[in-house]
């Protein structure tokens, strides 16, 4: 496909540009793929989903960490007893064609499974076979070119990020991304870049869609697996961060040991990582991005972009 006819990037508040889109195993026209009103999933919010990254490298774009988001999504599924239509080599061979068709060299990629319109009321099973699609975009970056170069603002929901016998937090389940939403839309609305969700005790759970680390002297600190999505980015940026010498502890944290941290930054696929600059009106360390964030970003982005051979097992590269 010619640059002039591959899709523009997305987010914010531009209209969604998907291009060519993996339709229940076709390859159709985003306008093409449409689903019906009565669809399980609009009513209820069964779906689950993925959100992974190829990047441009030396070698042609390349996706990265693929497996382990393929078998996120079938762990979802299984949570939520979808029955997948699809074998994950099967979603793995999509997802590359997905690229290729539009010929992206990086892009941010969607697999989504949902309940369909086979029946309507509370329960969805066993008559109704998830669906399953996998659209791409170009999508820069999470929050904003500044808030990558200055640090995010971020302030604390008063939403609370929901006790694991609420929802499946482990499970990306679409109807989980409602508490994620009121969260961004109340910290954005209040003029702040980024929602941090507390659990119900009061402990530090993650952004609205990120994982948070934070440092005090020369140790990283990891909030440990409680209610929050086991993120690809966080083990990653936990690996890269050990081979470079740093100390990780992973930690149960409060709000106000983040007040009191040198800095703190956040990840995640979309977000990769992202310096904080603020918590709750209160500046992380100097109130800037920190210099062991911007370079723990620096190491990530190399290796997403296929510049240190010793990751070059989390790459597929598309050919
Ligand atoms: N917590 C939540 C709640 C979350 O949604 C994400 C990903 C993470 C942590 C980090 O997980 P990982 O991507 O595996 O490192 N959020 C996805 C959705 C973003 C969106 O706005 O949509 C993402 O980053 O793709």
């Amino acid at each position: 496909m010619s640059t002039e006819t591959k899709p523009k990037s997305v987010g914010g508040d531009s209209k969604m540009k998907a291009g060519l889109i993996w339709f229940n195993g076709q390859l159709v026209p985003q306008e093409e793929a449409k689903v019906s009103v009565l669809t399980h999933a609009l009513h209820y919010g069964t779906s689950i989903f993925e959100g992974i990254r190829a990047y441009e490298t030396p070698k042609g774009p390349a996706i990265f960490r693929l497996h382990e988001h393929t078998e996120r999504l079938f762990h979802s599924a299984k949570v939520m007893m979808f029955e997948m239509p699809y074998t994950s080599e099967q979603i793995n061979q999509a997802i590359v064609e997905v690229i290729r068709a539009n010929g992206y060299k990086s892009c941010y990629i969607r697999p989504l499974a949902w309940m369909g319109a086979n029946t309507l009321g509370v329960n969805p099973l066993p008559n109704n076979p998830a669906e399953v699609m996998i659209a791409a975009w170009e999508w820069g970056t999470y929050l904003g070119d500044e808030a990558v170069r200055k640090g995010a603002r971020l302030i604390t929901s008063s939403w609370a990020r929901f006790p694991a016998n609420v929802m499946p937090g482990k499970a990306k389940v679409g109807g989980n991304y409602v508490n994620s939403a009121l969260a961004r839309v109340e910290a954005q609305q209040a003029g702040a870049d980024e929602a941090l969700l507390l659990d119900k005790e009061g402990f530090v759970a993650e952004g609205s869609g990120e994982n948070i680390f934070f440092l005090r002297g020369n140790t990283l600190y990891v909030i440990e697996h409680s209610v929050n999505l086991m993120g690809i980015t966080r083990d990653s940026v936990i690996t890269i961060a050990r081979d470079l010498g740093y100390e990780v502890r992973e930690v149960r944290a409060t709000r106000d040991q983040l007040y009191m941290a040198d800095e703190m930054f956040m990840v995640g696929t979309a977000a990769e990582v992202t310096p904080i600059s603020y918590l709750d009106h209160r500046a992380i360390g100097t109130g800037k991005a920190g210099e062991h964030t911007m370079k723990l970003r620096a190491a990530y982005m190399d290796v997403v972009q296929g510049k240190n051979p010793k990751y070059e097992a989390w790459l597929t590269y598309v050919k």
